[in-house]
């Protein structure tokens, strides 16, 4: 090895060690070298961009910056992009301990049981176009969810909550540093429950939430292969919404939603209307229609789904 890396073999030996103290089992025999034996599902660089075939986003290796643990990977984001992080930039982390859902919410991310992860995009739009950058994530990880684990029934409950069996699998939290007219970058949070036990929930959390491996008759879900083919998605679905609007996005969306036609109360900081979901608008708002009759569009609000008879 240390002759085919024209290295010394104090070096590959020092390599060895850095990889088993990352997780790698690495057997060593003399005179014969090593053997790898488990790669650990950790979000390493490495183990992801070799299935990546993305044009804007992670596009090389120092693009994802990875961490055992952060306070939230949008807060490690929007810092390094003051710093001018290009477009593209991931960050990833195996433990969140400040988790951000919406409105300074709380979203437990317990160490290796999830993906927590944040893309930092610079696109060339008004900050008023934003709001479907949340649709299109959402749309990207249903896609995913779909390629890797078919059988599963995965709906996006408007705006930002994908759902398996009632229970949410799925949050985004987009954030953007903007002026009135200028739009300097967007962070879009991704958090997915894969590897969740139920242990691993808080009691209130088990009766709203859900993970994978919960919903997948109770088998471990590589997180390194659901984060190259989300990230590949999403690639897909930005560089589409930059060429031809989001008329396609607002489509996959529509596809895999569980919310239009569906009764509905949309909890806004200044009323709880009721209605039915009749539609999204091009700028991701969900249109509502009262009993009266009276259409409503909503740019932002808490959805709940109202069983319609019993159901
Ligand atoms: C969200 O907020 O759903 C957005 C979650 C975004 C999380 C990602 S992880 C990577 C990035 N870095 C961050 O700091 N955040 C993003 P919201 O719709 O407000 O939902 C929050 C509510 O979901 C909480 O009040 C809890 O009731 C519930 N919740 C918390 N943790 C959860 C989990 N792991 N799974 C399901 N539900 C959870």
């Amino acid at each position: 090895m240390a002759a085919f890396l024209a290295v010394s073999r104090t070096s590959v030996w020092k390599s060895i060690q850095a990889l088993q103290s990352d997780g790698y089992v690495i057997e060593g025999s003399p005179r014969l070298g090593y053997r790898l034996l488990i790669i650990p599902d950790h979000l390493y660089p490495a183990e992801i961009t070799g299935n990546l075939h993305t044009k804007r986003i992670a596009i090389n290796r120092e693009m994802i910056h990875h961490y055992h643990q952060v306070e939230s990977t949008n807060t490690t984001l929007k810092n390094l992009a003051d710093k001018d992080a290009p477009e593209g930039t991931i960050v990833v982390a195996e433990e969140q301990i400040g988790g951000r859902g919406r409105q300074g919410r709380f979203w437990l991310s317990p160490p290796g049981k999830g993906i927590w992860l944040s893309l930092l995009l610079r696109p060339p739009l008004p900050p008023q176009d934003t709001p479907v950058f949340t649709l299109l994530a959402a749309a990207a990880v249903a896609k995913s969810l779909k390629i890797i684990l078919p059988e599963l029934a995965v709906g996006i409950k408007w705006p930002n909550d994908l759902l398996i069996n009632k229970r949410k699998v799925c949050g985004i939290l987009t954030e953007l540093k903007a002026e009135a007219e200028f739009l300097h970058y967007l962070v879009i949070g991704i958090g997915i429950n894969v590897n969740f036990r139920e242990k691993d929930f808080t009691p209130e959390l088990r009766k709203i939430a859900t993970s994978l491996y919960l919903e997948n008759g109770r088998k471990n879900v590589s997180r390194q292969r659901l984060t190259s083919v989300l990230l590949n998605e999403l690639d897909k679905s930005y560089t589409e919404l930059l060429s031809d609007g989001p008329r396609s996005i607002i489509g996959q969306w529509k596809k895999d939603n569980i919310t239009l036609g569906k009764k509905v109360v949309v909890k806004t900081v200044r009323e709880a209307f009721e209605g039915k979901a009749v539609d999204l608008n091009e700028d991701g708002s969900l249109i509502v229609e009262g009993k009266n009759g009276i259409r409503k569009h909503f740019h932002a609000g808490e959805v709940t789904l109202v069983p319609m008879n019993g159901g």
